[in-house]
């Protein structure tokens, strides 16, 4: 009786254990671009988290997330979205491929 107790017990300890695991949440970031376009903007993400970045920009451009290496067109006034999950910890600079301007410095942590 006493062996089926214990037993419980461990798998109790380990349901909670699962329970208060952090897990993020997905993140949706909007970034509105103008022409010209405004300073960095800072933008924290918890690491981990599936991230959706919605960018909508004033004119034709192409975005680069740095240390992500991925890359998008852009479509003057066309909300697009660029989905990735947020794995690596550190400060990732989005820039414009047109106009060099660095949108916003993501900070995944
Ligand atoms: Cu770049």
């Amino acid at each position: 009786m006493k062996h089926v107790f214990r037993l419980v017990v461990i798998l109790l300890v380990g349901l909670l254990a699962a329970c208060s695991a952090p897990s993020a949440e997905p993140q949706t970031v909007e970034l509105v671009v103008t022409d010209p376009p405004a300073p960095t903007v800072r933008v924290e993400v918890p690491l981990g988290a599936e991230v959706t970045l919605r960018i909508t920009s004033a004119i034709d451009d192409r975005a680069h997330l740095h240390g992500y290496e991925i890359e998008q067109d852009l479509e003057a006034g066309v909300p697009t979205d660029i989905v990735f999950d947020a794995t690596m910890s550190g400060t990732y600079e989005l820039e414009s491929h047109v106009t060099d301007a660095i949108w916003a410095d993501l900070v995944v942590k």
